[in-house]
């Protein structure tokens, strides 16, 4: 969709990958290109420069995760900060009221006469009890009528049109008789495209929603115009205070500009988006899915969002600490692979991060993880401290607790055993530790926990 951002920002990324943490260096020139590519994007001037002032002050001042690489960290921050930017969650319709009036405006040709169709059709399909009127109050464009007449039909929605009127207001007061007296629920009015500096159509407008007091007025925002767009938005908002905004033509040659900048700009949440021609072609905005697209990364972001929810960093570095005194037990083995299997199935895990495919098929199933749990808790305290040999009547007797075969008890005290050793060999174990990621997590399994 936003092509050339996204390439741009995860060359950013790439350039951050290898680094061991996050510091005001690497940080600064990271954020520096970020910048630009926003800008290359049509983003906002202030919009770009207050987004990178968030990103770096949350990079440097954010809680470090040993468990993704700070690379993907900085990208789960530019991809919060763009949630954010373009108003976090999505916005109902507000369609409450006795009859709700929606009114379209925006400049010439950026799909309002459509975007009325596809909203009715939208509304028909989230709530069908609702009684929907379609009102055409574009009287500029000959055809413009016509133009709505006929998404009506398609619709089988009414369409309220005066023929030969020259004013919409006109139109507009007729219309909300019609819709009171028939007892419609929502009427959708659309209206005559125009330039940002024509006073007249401007007044016009304003008449009609003093009149209306329409409880939504979109603005219908071409987004091929990026900042455009977002210019003639906050103009629009000065005259008819928007309640939000329509981005269209998300299919086409979108400028990530618009989407970034016009909520932050307007104050005003973005509440559809249009991605075709078609009646259909109209969305819910999601911030996050916009954010996902901008980034072509939510794999990363959801690696991250995961070892952020699930891992533990205070019991990481009690084990850490463990390690390094070199008194690890079977209890603290537990511990780590709960950790571990806490993060996720390997298998999707893996998929996630660049490179990592080439560890193989490794599965870590909640089967697996049963067993071993079972096995280390039929173990007396002292077995569990190692501080008796396991010999084979030991093992048998774990074996008949935990309800395995002998063979998978052999095998549970050979991948705990390697866990230890590997531990126990590193020269400098703090250092070692805080390198310690999941790939070395995945690495210090023994390998039957591999699948
Ligand atoms: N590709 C694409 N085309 C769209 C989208 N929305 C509208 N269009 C097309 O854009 C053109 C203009 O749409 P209209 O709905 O007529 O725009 P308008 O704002 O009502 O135009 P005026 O009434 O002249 O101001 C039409 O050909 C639509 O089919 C969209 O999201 N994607
Ligand atoms: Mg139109």
């Amino acid at each position: 969709m936003f092509q050339a951002l996204t390439e741009k920002l995860q060359s950013v990324f790439a350039g951050l990958r290898g680094q061991k943490s996050i510091s005001e260096d690497n940080i600064s020139d990271a954020v520096r290109q970020v910048r630009l590519a926003l800008l290359d994007a049509d983003v906002n001037y202030s919009v770009a420069g207050e987004f990178v002032r968030r990103v770096k002050e949350k990079a440097l001042g954010g809680a470090v995760l040993k468990s993704v690489s700070p690379g993907q960290q900085f990208i789960k921050l530019v991809h919060d900060e763009l949630t954010a930017f373009m108003g976090a969650e999505e916005t109902a319709l507000d369609l409450k009221g006795k009859i709700s009036v929606v009114m379209l405006c925006g400049l010439q040709g950026s799909g309002k006469t459509t975007t009325c169709a596809k909203l009715a059709s939208w509304i028909k399909k989230t709530e069908p009890n609702k009684r929907q009127l379609l009102v055409a109050c574009d009287l500029q464009r000959p055809a413009a009528v016509d133009q709505l007449q006929k998404l009506g039909q398609s619709l089988e929605i009414p369409v309220f049109a005066l023929s030969g009127e020259t004013d919409p207001l006109t139109v507009a007061k007729k219309a909300m008789e019609m819709a009171k007296r028939d007892g419609f629920d929502v009427v959708i009015v659309d209206t005559a495209g125009r330039l940002h500096l024509d006073q007249e159509l401007m007044l016009e407008l304003e008449k009609m929603k003093n009149f209306l007091e329409p409880r939504e007025v979109l603005f219908v925002a071409n987004a091929t115009t990026g900042q455009d767009a977002v210019r003639t938005a906050a103009e629009f908002d000065k005259r008819v205070q928007i309640t939000g905004t329509i981005l269209t033509m998300l299919d086409g040659n979108a400028r990530a500009g618009a989407a970034i900048s016009i909520c932050e700009v307007t104050k005003k949440p973005l509440k559809f988006e249009g991605v075709g021609e078609k009646i259909v072609d109209l969305q819910v905005f999601n911030p996050r899915s916009m954010a996902d697209r901008i980034l072509g990364m939510g794999d990363v972001i959801n690696l991250v969002k995961k070892a952020q929810e699930n891992f533990d960093e205070k019991q990481s570095q009690d084990l850490e600490k463990k390690l390094r005194k070199a008194s690890f037990t079977y209890e603290d083995y537990l511990k780590q692979m709960s950790m571990v299997k806490k993060m996720g199935s390997f298998k999707s895990l893996l998929k996630m991060l660049p490179g990592m495919d080439s560890l193989g098929d490794l599965d870590f199933s909640d089967k697996e993880f049963g067993k071993l749990e079972a096995m280390i808790l039929s173990m007396t305290v002292i077995e569990r401290q190692e501080a008796v040999e396991l010999t084979h009547s030991r093992r048998k007797r774990i074996a008949t607790g935990s309800g395995v075969p002998v063979d998978d008890v052999n095998r549970m005290v050979k991948g705990f055993k390697r866990v230890k050793q590997l531990f126990k060999g590193m020269p400098n174990m703090k250092a070692q530790a805080q390198k310690m990621g999941l790939k070395d997590m995945i690495n210090s399994l023994p390998k039957d926990y591999r699948g």
